[in-house]
C-alpha cells in the first residue's frame, strides 16, 4: 500500500496546550507521525511517496475563503500582537452574543476556533497546508485506480468545518480529499470516521448533502470532547437527510462490548447506500492506553477493524487523525492497514 508522507508535518509543534485546567505540552506532536511512518516502513507498506502540490481552489471547496485567508495569516498577525508565543483563543462567542467577524486578531481566533487546545505556532500554516496536499496524493492515486493509499496526515483534519478549526484540526484533510474524489468521478463517496472523538467537522460540511455519506463511531458527546455534536439522531438534512450516521458509544467500550457491532453497522449502511469508494478517517485513540481516551481497544482489535472495512469491497483511502499513545501508535496503525491488505479482495 501507498503511503504518502511529509516531513514538513513537523512544523506544527505547539508549546502548550490546555488540557485539565493546566497548560501542558500538547499530546498532538510531531512524534506521533515519525513514529507512524517508522512503523509502516518497518512492516513493508510503501513506497514511501512525497506530496505533490494541489491548487488552493481543493480547499476552498470545503472551507471559505475568509477562514483560509484568516488561518493562512494569524501566525502573522497574532505575533505583531502579542509577541512569538502560542496562538491561543480565550472566549466564544456563545448563546447570547452576536457571530460578528471582528478585526482584531484575538477576535478573529475566538470567532473561527472550537476550543483553546489547538496552538496556532509559526509552522501551523505550511504544516496543515502540507497535510492537505499529502490526503490528495493520497485520493489522486485511488482517482488513478489504486485500489488503496494511507496518507499519514498530521495535523490531523476531522474537527475542522468550513470556517472552524480546533481539536487540534485546521484543514479538513479527510473531507477535502472526499471532496476531491467527488470533483474527479466518484459520484458517491462514504467517510467513516473511527477516531475516538466525532469527526464534527466532516459532519458539518457534508451535513446537507446527498452525495457524501458520513459515518462515525466515537465517544458518546454527553461524556466526551467535542459534547456538542455527535449524537445518534443527527441524521443529516435536507438532501442530505438520511446520509449521516452516528454511533456514540460509552466510556469503557472494548471491540467485543459494542465497538464492533457499531462499526458493523456502519459499514453496512455505508454499503447498503451505495458508495463507489471510501475515505477512513483513521484516529487510533480508541486504545485502551490512550493518554486522552476512554475506549478499551486493543492492539489485536485494529487487525479485525482493517478486515471489516475492507469486506466493504471499496477503494479505499486511510487518512490519519487521532491518537496518541506514542508506544502504541505504529503497531496500531499497521495492524490496522494489515487487516485491511490480508482481507481485502482484489477487484
Ligand atoms: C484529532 C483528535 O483526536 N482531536 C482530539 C482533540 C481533543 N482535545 C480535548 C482533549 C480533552 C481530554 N480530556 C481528558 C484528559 C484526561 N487526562
Ligand atoms: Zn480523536
Amino acid at each position: 500500500m501507498d503511503v504518502v508522507y511529509s516531513e514538513l508535518h513537523a512544523l506544527q509543534n505547539g508549546a502548550y496546550e490546555l488540557i485539565g485546567g493546566q497548560l501542558q505540552p500538547p499530546v498532538e506532536k510531531p512524534e506521533r507521525a515519525e513514529t507512524i511512518r517508522a512503523a509502516v516502513e518497518a512492516a513493508g507498506f510503501g513506497p514511501l511517496l512525497s506530496p505533490e502540490s494541489f491548487p488552493d481552489d481543493t480547499i476552498t471547496r470545503v472551507h471559505t475563503p475568509e477562514f483560509v485567508a484568516f488561518l493562512s495569516t494569524a501566525w502573522d498577525r497574532w505575533v505583531e500582537a502579542h509577541g512569538p508565543y502560542d496562538a491561543l483563543p480565550l472566549n466564544w462567542p456563545v448563546r447570547t452574543f452576536r457571530q460578528k467577524i471582528p478585526e482584531a486578531i484575538d477576535g478573529l481566533l475566538s470567532y473561527y476556533s472550537l476550543d483553546a487546545g489547538t496552538p496556532i505556532t509559526a509552522g501551523t500554516w505550511k504544516a496543515a497546508r502540507t497535510a492537505v496536499d499529502v490526503a490528495l496524493t493520497g485520493a489522486r492515486l485511488i482517482q488513478d485506480g489504486k485500489r488503496h493509499a494511507f496518507a499519514l496526515c498530521r495535523p490531523p483534519g476531522h474537527h475542522a468545518a468550513a470556517d472552524l478549526y480546533g481539536g487540534y484540526c485546521f484543514l479538513n484533510n479527510a473531507a477535502i480529499a472526499a471532496q476531491y474524489l467527488r470533483d474527479n468521478g466518484a459520484a458517491k463517496v462514504a467517510v467513516l470516521d473511527v477516531d475516538y472523538h466525532h469527526g464534527n467537522g466532516t459532519q458539518a460540511i457534508f451535513y446537507d448533502r446527498a452525495d457524501v455519506f458520513f459515518a462515525s463511531v466515537h465517544a458518546d458527546p454527553l461524556q466526551e470532547y467535542p459534547f456538542f455534536l455527535g449524537y445518534a439522531d443527527e441524521t443529516g438534512t435536507g438532501a442530505g437527510e438520511g446520509c449521516n450516521a452516528n454511533y456514540p458509544l460509552r466510556w469503557g467500550t472494548g471491540w467485543e462490548t459494542g465497538y464492533a457491532d457499531a462499526l458493523d453497522d456502519a459499514c453496512r449502511r455505508i454499503h447498503g447506500w451505495g458508495a463507489e469508494a471510501v475515505v477512513v478517517s483513521l484516529g487510533v485513540d480508541t486504545f485502551e492506553q490512550d493518554p486522552i481516551s476512554q475506549f478499551k481497544l486493543t492492539t489485536p482489535d485494529y487487525t479485525r477493524m482493517g478486515e471489516r472495512i475492507a469486506r466493504l469491497g471499496l477503494p479505499t483511502l486511510f487518512v490519519m487523525e487521532g491518537g496518541y499513545d506514542v508506544a502504541a501508535l505504529g503497531d496500531n496503525v499497521v495492524n490496522t492497514l494489515t487487516g485491511y491488505l490480508n482481507a481485502s479482495v482484489v477487484a
